[in-house]
């Protein structure tokens, strides 16, 4: 295909050539005159008569290749007959240029895999740039409509805070990341020691006391650090401890729901009251010295230590940090009974829906065209391979004809060549999806089963989600969430370590609220009532 680099409008404006690709691709049936009328079919393949040339911007993986030698993509265009031209770009390279692409003279058709914040889309959709889609859906994508309609959140996700559809979604719906904070436990030194693995946070600290006075490794030294995490990372945060200490979870963005309502809970009593046990259990040499300064890097070195060191740590996956030989001596320990006898943890903010996969420009003019492409993407096995890659290269039917993950030729890493086969982007696996058509991979498969055998049945039945905030509403929160997030994250790890949270606790509330902490919680609430109102 010549004509890859062929822009459409020098394609309009040239119908010879136009001409010449329909006649090239169509096995030389009869050229009829090009232009915006491409022979549109609303419904069957190919989607037009003529071949039709579109270009796409937005982001891609750094191993991806150009689109369109993607076999999948190949496939795309024979059935539809619409041809793209991609103009995407690395995800580092396409952050930079996106606003110049975005108010620049020369719009693309449409943003596949867009990397568009809810800012970027209220601003560009009010102002016209994208155009709204609702009624796009509507006609012309019966997959996509069907989705929206089983599942109300998804719809939410998507619609801006005017009303409008201006992107489509992206989700994944195995709620692998509900709870990040996966607290691991050395199960050999309780073992040696004769303690349970813990079920209550009293055990747990009883635990903690062991691994640092009787020398579980037993090398004669006090080299053990009983607990170790990292203040405020998204998967290695105590928040979950400390639901256990005070009945109220934390998480990096101090952001929870209870019953509707937004909580911000670095200015709640059970937050002081979770810190100063935390101070204590630091002061007492329980809490590794460094889990408020180190970062990833450190963290997972401290699980590999010659002599085995690490007695419990928080971290997405356990053998990420303690490696492969010695993960058999840790297990997880279960969401723990906290000190008003519940078992609470919290849930992850945000979740397995995102909006932003695809969005149409104003100086498209086959949009719907473009929406009848996009839809095809929407078809559960279509959106398996989007997401995991195409039939016969990354994924094959096992018996029960359900896709599972291909056998890799050794030293082929899934991925890496996940990003060179998968273009990602517009696609939907809902939760009965991952039973009838696409199993999850193994290692995803392993994660929902911990989950539900150790976490979810005591998570936080609500969470704060994918919302559209306006634009006002946006500048407003960058410029309070910014300062209130400094003073709490700096004051966080001062008060654990140092202490001084009960005497300085008043002054510190009070402190928020001057910044505009009130302001901010009423914001984000006003987003999620929008929100739950669009479901
Ligand atoms: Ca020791």
């Amino acid at each position: 295909m010549q004509s890859r680099k062929l822009g459409r409008r020098s394609l309009i404006s040239g119908a010879a050539a136009a001409l010449a690709l329909s006649a090239c691709t169509s096995g030389g049936s009869v050229p009829t005159p090009a232009g915006p009328s491409s022979g549109f079919n609303p419904s069957g393949l190919p989607i037009v008569q003529q071949t039709t040339n579109l270009t796409f911007s937005g982001q891609k993986a750094p191993l991806a290749p150009d689109y369109g030698t993607m076999e999948l993509v190949k496939h795309w265009e024979k059935d539809t007959n619409i041809h793209v031209a991609w103009e995407n770009l690395p995800e580092t390279t396409y952050q930079e240029k996106k606003n110049l692409i975005l108010a620049g003279g020369k719009l693309p058709d449409a943003f596949f895999n867009t990397g568009f914040s809810a800012g970027d889309i209220i601003t560009y959709g009010t102002n016209g740039t994208l155009i709204p889609l609702e009624g796009l859906i509507d006609k012309y994508a019966p997959n996509l409509k069907k989705i929206l309609e089983k599942r109300p959140s998804i719809r939410a996700t998507i619609t801006a805070s005017d009303g409008h559809i201006y992107t489509l979604p992206r989700a994944e719906e195995l709620g692998i990341g509900a709870v990040p904070f996966f607290l691991s436990i050395n199960k050999a030194w309780l073992d040696k020691l004769g303690l349970p693995i813990p079920s209550t946070i009293g055990e747990f600290e009883t635990a903690l006391r062991a691994f640092k006075t009787k020398d579980p490794n037993g090398n004669g030294k006090a080299d053990e650090i009983p607990f170790s995490f990292i203040n405020n990372w998204w998967c290695a945060d105590a928040g979950d401890v400390m639901a256990a200490l005070s009945g109220m979870p934390d998480n990096p963005q101090h952001r929870i729901v209870r019953e509707g309502k937004v909580i911000y809970t670095a200015a709640q009593p059970e937050y002081a009251t979770a810190i100063a046990k935390l101070h204590q259990w630091y002061a007492d040499g329980l809490i590794d010295q460094e889990a408020l300064t180190q970062d990833d890097k450190t963290y997972l070195a401290k699980g590999k230590t010659a002599s085995e060191t690490l007695g419990a740590y928080i971290w997405w996956e356990t053998e990420e940090v303690v490696g492969p030989e010695r993960s058999g001596d840790y297990v997880l320990v279960p969401a723990l009974t906290g000190v008003n006898g519940k078992r609470i943890i919290g849930h992850s903010n945000g979740a397995d829906y995102n909006a932003g996969a695809f969005a149409i420009t104003r100086a498209n003019q086959h949009p719907e065209a473009t929406m009848r492409w996009v839809d095809r993407l929407y078809d559960p096995v279509m959106s398996a391979q989007v997401s995991w890659g195409p039939i016969g290269v990354t994924l094959e039917k096992n018996a029960a004809g359900v896709l599972v993950q291909k056998t890799l030729p050794a030293g082929e890493s899934a991925g890496e060549l996940r990003q060179k086969v998968a273009p990602g982007g517009p696609s939907v696996t809902l939760k009965e999806d991952f039973v009838n058509v696409v199993l999850p991979e193994p290692r995803a498969a392993g994660r929902v089963a911990d989950l539900e055998k150790y976490y979810l049945s005591a998570a936080e039945p609500q969470y704060y989600p994918n919302v559209m905030f306006t634009n006002e509403e946006t500048q407003e929160i960058a410029r309070i969430e910014t300062e209130v997030k400094a003073l709490v994250d700096a004051k966080r790890a001062q008060w654990i370590a140092k202490g001084g949270v009960s005497e300085e606790w008043d002054g510190y509330v009070g402190q928020l609220k001057t910044i505009g902490l009130d302001r901010m919680v009423q914001i984000y609430q006003a987003a999620l009532d929008r929100f739950n109102a669009n479901r």
